[in-house]
């Protein structure tokens, strides 16, 4: 395929195809398989992305990339074939996650700073030789208006921090996915978070142009606008869709192609359905796709347990949530169909 990063970055998030974001760091994996009673060695976590970066259908129809972690990235296969070799064999794009995580930031209590840019430059040239060739970083912005959370700070650190990972990933080769997660963990309502979304979003794109990187050369990673989970209000998709569009609106240029949604906590379906509908209202001027960890992952992860007997179980849970995600992606997803599964 062209190393162009326009045509990489438009086949990312092209033809209702989105990303896996399988790139969970050891301790998320813990937490996950502890969930299911997996213990969390490198054969478990080997074997269980093995599943899904086997299963066909989904791969080759629904899948147009996955978000690799480290240790997955160097990873072989039970019979010796590289991961990153069966991903590329099924036409779907390996990227890496290069971000160290979000840690607290000095000063501003209740705020974090992602860090990981030391040494970025050679990790990256590293990645490329590995295969990747997009990668991501994810700025974490928490919404606690009784701390007076996010600061103005942390926005403008994060949005830099997010601006100097997209330049470096250019130089290299990579499309650079720009992740600026604002949290659903809080009690605020949705037009608290269409405001701090819209706060970071204006900042990133402002860093972004002071740093001279190539819009069409980069996909966006955002959170929905939706209420906060423990607001104890349910958002219909109608009113997720038509408030995170009119965000995106007044803040997302149109020289970015496109744009992939984290799930960020939302149930399996929900995240589904709130997808279609942001895409029903559309014809809008970027892609509009997913790039769901949690969204895509839980049921398969359920049906899988651990077990090699239940490998097809797996495979078949992983391919109808991409399935479902894929026809969300252009708008023809419906709540029916759900029962196919
Ligand atoms: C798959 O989860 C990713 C890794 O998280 P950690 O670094 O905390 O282990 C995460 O960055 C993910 O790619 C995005 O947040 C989107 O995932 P969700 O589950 O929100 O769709």
């Amino acid at each position: 395929m062209s190393e162009r990063l326009e045509d990489i970055a438009a086949a990312i998030v092209g033809g209702g195809k989105g990303l896996l974001a399988a790139d969970e760091s050891s301790g998320t994996i813990k937490k996950r398989f502890d969930v299911i009673g997996v213990e969390s060695t490198a054969d478990n976590r080997r074997d269980y992305r093995e599943m899904m970066f086997r299963s066909k259908e989904a791969m080759t129809k629904y899948i147009s990339g996955v978000i690799l972690y480290d240790e997955t990235i160097r990873q072989k296969a039970a019979d010796g074939t590289p991961l990153v070799d069966i991903i590329k064999a099924a036409g779907a794009i390996p990227g890496i996650k290069v971000d160290a995580g979000a840690k607290a930031l000095a000063g501003f209590a209740g705020d974090t700073i992602t860090e990981g840019l030391d040494g970025l430059r050679e990790r990256l040239a590293d990645y490329y030789k590995l295969g990747a060739r997009f990668a991501k970083w994810r700025a974490v912005i928490d919404i606690d208006s009784t701390k007076g959370v996010p600061s103005a700070t942390s926005i403008g650190s994060n949005a830099h921090a997010l601006a100097r990972y997209a330049a470096l990933c250019q130089e290299a080769g990579i499309v650079p996915i720009v992740e600026p997660e604002v949290l659903m963990d809080g009690a605020h309502d949705i037009d608290t978070c269409y405001a701090v979304s819209k706060a970071t979003l204006l900042k990133l794109y402002d860093e972004l142009y002071a740093a001279r990187v190539v819009l069409e050369g980069t996909v966006l990673k955002p959170n929905m606008v939706i209420s906060g989970k423990k607001s104890g209000k349910t958002d219909s998709p109608e009113q997720v869709a038509e408030k995170t569009i009119k965000l995106f609106r007044e803040t997302v240029p149109v020289a970015v192609p496109g744009i992939a949604f984290l799930s960020g906590g939302q149930d399996d379906e929900e995240a589904t359905a709130n997808l279609n509908a942001i895409n029903v209202i559309g014809p809008h001027p970027w892609k509009l796709t997913f790039s769901y960890g949690r969204a895509l992952q839980a049921a398969a992860q359920k049906a899988w347990s651990g077990k090699a007997s239940n490998l097809a179980a797996g495979q078949a849970a992983f391919t109808h949530r991409a399935h479902m995600n894929h026809l969300a992606a252009l708008g023809k997803w419906k709540p029916a169909l759900e029962q196919a599964a």
